[in-house]
């Protein structure tokens, strides 16, 4: 054990492998931890320990509150021209299954599930070949006319750079133009593993680990505050993930602009790599609290109750995690690749899992502000 044993903490913590030792003084000190420390943290057979470090680390900085939200997922198109082997949502443009929303369809799938007086519309779609810029913004401003009060937490770095790209303008530029037309926050998809070695294999088309990046610091620059992913449990190694976690907290050191980080365990159905296996709940788990170690300037680690499923969810609220995301409405892209989890889950049901972990439930809107409802409506403390 490291030298201060003065800290009660300190005092009750308890591991025979001794870099999870090492780690845990870098912990109770405050001090951030290195590459090393991140690949250590990913081989040890100590997983409880890790997990109480996560653990102590989030109940510092949130004590026992966890949050969630009430929102719905709109996926416009999964036309898609990137291919990915990793995604089974994608379709080419006349495949069977393909499909794009007329504006009208969109806005009316964003009043359906409304009732539970949603706090946030999520928008994520497909790299449409033909679709001009025009159509997203006049869905993002359709959207806010139609709901003033819905946040519009929407579209990937990855999207932004295509969009960008087809309507031959710069990312500021196009970013400039989301946020005039209601674009509120971004969401933290297509950022997958940064590695170029394991992005040629999963994801070859799409933008590269740099240039995901240079979108999410072009975003902060400008006030919108994003999410960022980890997509684990394909072909990456413990080095990549660090490597990845680690790029995601340089950027954050100089825009502070991420809010939560989701790590996204693969599923394979459907897709070019079904040949891999799921992932497994420790897996699932380890993710989360190293991502709570690892990531020592985000204030928020979300455990994706659809992709994890609720159970380990639940688990993962005592192992780093202080937000389990929301009731979600219709979620496509995981259910497409097999996933078994129901596609949204009651407001209600969401609370009793979070009671259950002895936690408490804090409903948020999409910036961590505390929403407070009445039979039929909501404020939210700003
Ligand atoms: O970008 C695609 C991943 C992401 C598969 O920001 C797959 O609050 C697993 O980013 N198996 C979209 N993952 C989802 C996403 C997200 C979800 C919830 C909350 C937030 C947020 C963001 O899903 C994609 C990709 O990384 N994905 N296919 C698959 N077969």
């Amino acid at each position: 054990m490291g030298s201060d044993l003065s800290s009660p903490s300190r005092r009750q913590f308890r591991t025979a492998d001794p870099a999870v030792d090492a780690i845990a003084g870098k912990v109770f000190a405050g001090e951030r931890l290195s590459f090393d420390d991140g690949v250590a943290l990913y081989g040890s057979d100590d997983i409880l320990a890790v997990g109480w470090l996560a653990n102590y680390v989030r109940e510092k900085l949130h004590g026992n509150i966890t949050y969630f939200n009430v929102n719905r997922h709109i996926n416009p198109t999964n036309v898609c021209v990137a291919a990915c082997r990793l995604c089974a949502f994608g379709r080419k443009k006349d495949s069977p299954g393909a499909y794009t929303m007329a504006l009208e369809e969109a806005w009316a799938t964003a009043a359906s599930g409304y009732t539970e007086a949603v706090t946030e519309f999520h928008i994520v779609g497909g790299l449409h070949p033909d679709l001009p810029f025009q159509y997203f913004l006049d869905l993002v401003a359709g959207l806010k006319q139609r709901f003033p009060r819905v946040h519009i937490k929407g579209f990937t770095m990855v999207e932004v750079a295509y969009l960008a790209r087809r309507a031959k303008l710069t990312i500021p530029a196009t970013l400039r133009k989301l946020k005039e037309a209601g674009v509120d926050s971004m969401p933290g998809g297509g950022a997958e593993i940064f590695s170029d070695r394991v992005r040629h294999i999963i994801c070859d088309h799409k933008i590269d680990g740099d240039e995901w990046l240079q979108t999410a610091r072009e975003a902060h620059l400008l006030g919108l505050r994003t999410n960022a992913t980890m997509l684990y449990g394909h072909i990456e190694n413990d080095e990549d993930r660090v490597d990845h976690l680690l790029r995601l907290r340089a950027l954050q050191d100089e825009t502070g602009g991420f809010q939560t980080f989701i790590p996204l365990a693969f599923h394979p159905d459907h897709t070019a790599l079904d040949h891999l296996p799921r992932t497994t709940g420790l897996t699932d788990i380890r993710q989360i609290a190293a991502g709570r170690l690892l990531l020592d300037n985000f204030a928020h680690i979300k455990a994706y109750w659809q992709m994890m499923t609720a159970k380990i969810a639940q688990i993962a609220l005592r192992f780093g995690a202080d937000d389990i995301d929301g009731t979600v409405i219709e979620e496509k892209i995981y259910h497409d690749a097999g996933a078994t989890t129901p596609q949204g889950m009651r407001r209600s049901e969401l609370m009793r899992l979070i009671r259950e972990a002895g936690r408490e439930p804090v409903e948020r809107d999409t910036l961590y502000h505390s929403v407070t409802r009445t039979e039929d409506t909501f404020t939210v403390a700003v």
